[in-house]
């Protein structure tokens, strides 16, 4: 991508793809990819005094306090002000969704609409290596090894919030803390909303839709220029069923 800025958040349930998505989007358009969840694993694995707090509520399968998150994601996202990037988990509440509002302006809002049965599926089979955060699906992209990471060989781990007793939980608890926060993007025109059950369906959709919105970016930003904070770059809000040809 040439030297605009663009931002894109990557909102949906555990499960829904938030990390596979960000990372074919990164892995397309040469952005950086940001996931919450990783940060918050690094600095657990860091014993950071964030990550140390963080891991009380991980554990009880809860969501980290705004106040936590903000901390943690906020100075990074400062420190890239020149640089585009998607970021993927965050924000989860309404007071998180504002604090990023002050930092920055964001471009294009995907939420992934995935059925709770799929969810429940794809999380009894993933598992990951803890020390790189890379994910695997036994079913959808298995380890060259049974059990094994692909890069270093270590042994790969599911995650205690993976495990069927914590999911449907997580699950709901999603739905109700996320739906004042999508009304909120769908309020500013810039939410797009995936219905579906494969990523693979979904990906074309989203690929065409920031190949069409980058171009727009471009010409709406001075060159090597950052856009402001709430500038209105006047992107429609839509809805896209993959399971259903687009009429
Ligand atoms: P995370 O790490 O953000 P979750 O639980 O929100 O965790 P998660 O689990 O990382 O989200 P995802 O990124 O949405 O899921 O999905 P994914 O990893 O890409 O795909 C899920 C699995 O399905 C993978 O194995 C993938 O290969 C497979 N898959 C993908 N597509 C398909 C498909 O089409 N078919 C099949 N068969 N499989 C597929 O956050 C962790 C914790 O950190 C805290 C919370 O406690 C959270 O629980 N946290 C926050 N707390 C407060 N506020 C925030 N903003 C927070 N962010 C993180
Ligand atoms: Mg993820």
């Amino acid at each position: 991508m040439a030297n605009r800025i663009f931002r894109a958040v990557v909102l949906g349930p555990p499960g829904s793809g938030k990390g596979t998505i960000s990372a074919r989007i990164a892995q397309s358009f040469g952005l950086q990819h940001l996931s919450s969840g990783d940060f918050v694993r690094e600095n657990i694995s860091a014993s950071t005094e964030a990550g140390i707090l963080a891991k009380t509520y991980i554990d009880k399968d809860l969501l980290v306090p705004d106040c936590v998150m903000t901390c943690l994601l906020l100075p990074r996202l400062e420190q890239m002000t020149r640089h585009s990037w998607v970021l993927d988990g965050f924000p989860r509440t309404l007071a998180q969704a504002s604090a990023l509002n002050d930092t920055c302006s964001l471009d294009m809002v995907i939420s992934l609409n995935i059925p709770l049965e799929t969810l429940k599926e794809r999380l009894r089979h993933r598992w990951i290596h803890p020390a790189s955060g890379r994910v695997y699906n036994m079913e959808f992209n298995p380890p060259e090894v049974q059990g094994m990471d692909d890069i270093s060989g270590e042994p790969l781990v599911q995650r205690d919030e993976d495990k069927p007793e914590a999911l449907v939980a997580r699950l709901r608890h999603y739905k109700d803390i996320a739906k004042p926060v999508i009304d909120l993007y769908r309020s500013k025109g810039i939410l797009h909303s995936f219905s579906g059950t494969e990523t693979n369906k979904i990906w074309p959709y989203i690929n065409s839709l920031i190949t069409a919105k980058i171009p727009e970016v471009q010409a709406s930003s001075q060159p090597g220029t950052v856009m402001g904070c709430g500038e209105d770059r006047g992107i429609e809000s839509a809805q896209y069923n993959t399971e259903r040809p687009q009429v």
